[in-house]
């Protein structure tokens, strides 16, 4: 995985971060690479356009740190770039609701639901001491439901007993009211899977999540199938609100394109990724490192943040000279107000300072913006 556009991107860099000085016409033909790069990946192109026009704008506007090359400085842009367009932060579980909380799994046939559930369900059970509950939807397909049942004895969790002949809708009111009795976190419901988007099978799953009403609502993807993978997602997500999704797979050698597009084509989090058949090959989903792979770039990454660090403080101390002397003027005012929004903005300041609580209510109601300081 990634394994492929790992070396095109590290082609490109290497040709830039050598270099002294570099033009705009040079950092414009280096996105272009990218770009082709990301395509050959099998990224959805309008995340790729996306991307590379915010990264182009970002590079060229950049004036250079001291102590780090123009290249250097575009490498940790793209970093940036690639940790946002995988999502920025880790996305866990949220399952803080009065018990049961319910996981819905859907997706389509193949795409690893079953495996899955059980792969999550163990997870709370092992890290987060959960009584979880699983309970198979699926009556299309004779086994599906003995398949959950013999997974839940290999991770010791309880499956709803299965009863022949009751439909899906049934089958999760059966559930819920199990999981309440008998006192478990945790009620997850494995739907049954469609070999293409289906809409009696997608108004199934509606009715199911309305009888339900799921604290989350994981959509599963198998990563190896790449731009269908896209496809299914949109489809899904505009038919329910999820609040995630799995990528499976992840250990074969899809050109990464699901993981990268995920994000931005379904609005919502990575929450996780399978990393084999096991049942505890299963992994949350870091998105800045999962971008620090992608670039193999890390050491470049951390100079340039120290180097912005150490301009920061550079630019402070001087200042510091300049009042101390009497020469303060408006654009060092703007410098320092520039450096506050670096910070986080008034409204990150004011939650460091005590006090400001009201001051801090008006800015949320739009009485205080930080644009005013640009
Ligand atoms: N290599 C690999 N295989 C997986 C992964 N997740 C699921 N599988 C396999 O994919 C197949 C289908 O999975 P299943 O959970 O039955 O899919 P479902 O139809 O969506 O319920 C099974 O053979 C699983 O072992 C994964 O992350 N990596
Ligand atoms: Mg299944």
């Amino acid at each position: 995985m990634f394994d492929k556009l790992s070396d095109r991107l590290g082609g490109v860099f290497d040709k830039l971060r050598g270099r002294g000085a570099l033009k705009e016409e040079d950092v414009r033909a280096a996105m272009r690479e990218v770009r082709i790069a990301l395509l050959e990946a099998d990224v959805a192109l309008p995340v790729v356009k996306e991307f590379i026009g915010k990264v182009t704008e970002k590079a060229v506007g950049q004036s250079v740190l001291k102590s780090v090359t123009p290249g250097q400085q575009v490498v940790k842009i793209v970093n940036d770039g690639l940790t946002e367009m995988l999502g920025s932060e880790v996305s866990e579980l949220e399952l803080a609701v009065a018990p049961p909380a319910i996981i819905m799994m859907v997706g389509l046939q193949g795409s690893g639901k079953t495996t899955t559930t059980a792969k999550i369900a163990k997870r709370l059970k092992d890290k987060e001491n959960k009584k979880v509950l699983m309970a198979s939807l699926d009556v299309n397909r004779p086994a599906a439901q003995e398949q959950l049942a013999v997974l839940g004895e290999q991770i010791d969790a309880a499956t709803l007993p299965i009863m022949e002949g009751q439909q899906p809708v049934e089958i999760a009111k059966r559930a819920l009211q199990a999981s309440k009795l008998q006192g478990f976190d945790v009620l997850m419901l494995d739907t049954a899977g469609r070999l293409h988007v289906d809409q009696q099978l997608m108004d199934e799953m509606k009715a199911v999540a309305d009888v339900s009403e799921p604290q989350e609502i994981l959509l599963v993807v198998d990563s190896l199938t790449g731009q269908d993978a896209v496809n299914v997602a949109q489809n899904f997500s505009d038919q329910v609100d999820l609040s995630g999704v799995v990528l499976t797979r992840m250990d074969g050698d899809a050109r990464g394109g699901a993981a990268l597009s995920m994000r931005s084509v379904t609005g919502k989090p990575i929450k996780f990724v399978g990393v084999g058949e096991k049942i505890d090959a299963l992994e949350e989903f870091h998105p800045e490192r999962v971008a620090g792979r992608i670039l193999g770039m890390g050491d470049v990454v951390s100079l340039v943040e120290k180097a912005a660090q150490v301009v920061d403080k550079e630019e402070s101390e001087a200042l510091a000279e300049k009042m101390a002397k009497g020469q303060f003027d408006l654009n060092d005012l703007r410098s320092q107000l520039r450096q506050m929004t670096k910070m986080g903005g008034l409204g990150a300041l004011a939650n460091m300072m005590p006090g400001m609580k009201k001051a801090k209510a008006a800015m949320a109601g739009g009485a205080m913006d930080d644009k005013i300081l640009l």
